[in-house]
């Protein structure tokens, strides 16, 4: 006869009992085994290429001209994990293949958080001038996307015409900069990079309802909300992400006065609880109604967030609530409705915004619950996203059909915060750094 086990027990007997017998220890050797096995097949079927599609064993490129994604991405987490021979070809290939003069519209936003953040912090990991160079060099060739009138960044930029596409963006795509064109001025001197990139927050956060929410689309260069719907969720999150750790990050206190008349808002109106959990839902940005029960796997940055804001009980109380999300099916779906139970989208990118957020409460309160929490994650990844050759994304967390996809954000937070959940602390100070949304650590070195 066949047994057929809940996920949530589970989960739940191996966030308790059973995982306090690993060691903190076992589980970064396990994680960086896990990294070295995506990490291998990535270099034997994709290498040169932007992403690994590890179920058919092959590649693809964003842009057709490729920017060698993944191991941009993966520099620093093997840099944090001790593999230094590897970094080191790494960094030597990436600085001396990676160009941005390409004729090519890219995604402005993407190319911050995922290339110019990785540069910076490799660079600060290395201090190889060279990839502080190429880092310049990219903010200089996105600079054309701030030129609109309102301060809000078009979508896309050619990298070496300068022009510019993209009039319908949202407050994550337009909000999502500072932390990383901020820390290009510091290192370069260049003035340029932090005041577009503040200027675009600016804008932002002046184009707030009265109930101080944004909605989830802006035309850049009428400064009007085409959507307003507001939530924690894509589309806005990593907005709200900034303006709280660039108040940090930089001593600014407009980020901290906007953090603070933002927080007050998400409070107010999105915040919410059912017998699930305690969860921020969706309202519309004007009147506050609710509009939507729904929380996913992206919003499970949030914790993280409260955590960092001192705000540790709320942090807890929500990250529990993501980890009932993620045992329901053994991992979490895209989105969730937190009123019936059930997964409104069931698919799961590889994402890793709730390993985020239980390294964040782990380094903010030491309590091993949430490297208890980190086990069951890696066990789920394990169990349900592994292939022979590295891990990829799942079309259905319900029935656990595979996709074929490994995201470059898998190799530079997925599997880095699910190190540094178990890592001695010598191997990065979490008081010191700032994380960028893609998961690179910068050093506030100024
Ligand atoms: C990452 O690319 C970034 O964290 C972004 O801000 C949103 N989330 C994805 C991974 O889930």
């Amino acid at each position: 006869m066949r047994l057929t086990l809940c996920p949530l027990l589970i989960c739940l007997s191996l966030s308790t009992g059973d995982a306090q017998k690993v060691t903190p220890e076992d589980m970064a050797a396990r994680v960086k085994m896990e990294f070295l096995h995506a990490w291998n097949g990535y270099k034997t079927y994709a290498w040169g290429h932007d992403g690994f599609k590890p179920v058919s064993k092959t590649y693809y490129d964003w842009y057709g001209t490729p920017f060698y994604l993944t191991a941009v991405e993966a520099l620093d987490t093997m840099t944090l994990m001790g593999l230094t021979e590897e970094a080191d070809s790494t960094r030597e290939f990436i600085a001396t293949h990676l160009s941005f003069d390409r004729d090519v519209y890219v995604n402005v936003f993407e190319f911050t958080i995922r290339i110019m953040g990785s540069l910076l912090t490799n660079y600060q990991l290395s201090r190889d001038e060279r990839l502080l160079h190429l880092a310049d060099d990219l903010g200089k060739r996105m600079l054309p996307a701030f030129v609109t009138g309102t301060g809000l960044p078009y979508l896309e930029v050619n990298l070496r015409t300068g022009a510019v596409r993209g009039e319908m963006s949202n407050p994550a795509a337009a909000g999502t900069l500072l932390v990383e064109f901020g820390s290009l001025t510091a290192m370069t001197g260049k003035g340029e990079y932090y005041n577009s990139a503040k200027l675009a927050l600016l804008a932002l956060y002046g184009a707030r309802s009265e109930i101080g929410l944004v909605g989830d689309g802006i035309n850049v260069t009428t400064g009007e909300w085409t959507k307003t719907d507001s939530h924690l969720d894509a589309g806005i999150d990593s907005y709200y992400e900034y303006v709280l750790k660039c108040g940090y990050l930089f001593d600014d206190s407009d980020c901290k006065q906007m953090w603070l008349t933002h927080f007050e808002a998400i409070n107010k109106y999105l915040l919410d609880s059912s017998s699930t959990g305690y969860w921020y839902g969706h309202a519309d940005m004007n009147t506050g109604k609710r509009t939507k029960s729904w929380f996913g796997a992206l919003e499970a940055y949030f914790p993280a967030c409260l955590a960092l804001f001192g705000q540790v009980n709320k942090a807890d109380r929500l990250l529990q609530s993501c980890f009932t999300m993620w045992c329901k099916y053994g991992i979490e779906p895209d989105e969730y409705n937190y009123i019936t139970g059930k997964a409104e989208k069931p698919r799961y990118y590889l994402n890793p915004e709730i390993m985020e957020s239980a390294y964040y409460l782990y380094e903010t309160t030491f309590d091993p619950v949430y490297q208890n929490m980190g086990k069951v994650f890696l066990d789920s990844l394990v169990t349900y996203c592994r292939t022979d050759e590295g891990y990829t994304e799942l079309d259905n967390v319900v029935t656990k059909a595979k996709m074929d996809r490994m995201e470059p954000y898998f190799m530079a937070e997925t599997m880095k915060y699910l190190y540094l959940l178990f890592a001695p602390p010598e191997v990065l100070p979490f008081d010191k750094v700032i994380f960028n949304t893609e998961g690179h650590p910068i050093r506030r070195a100024w």
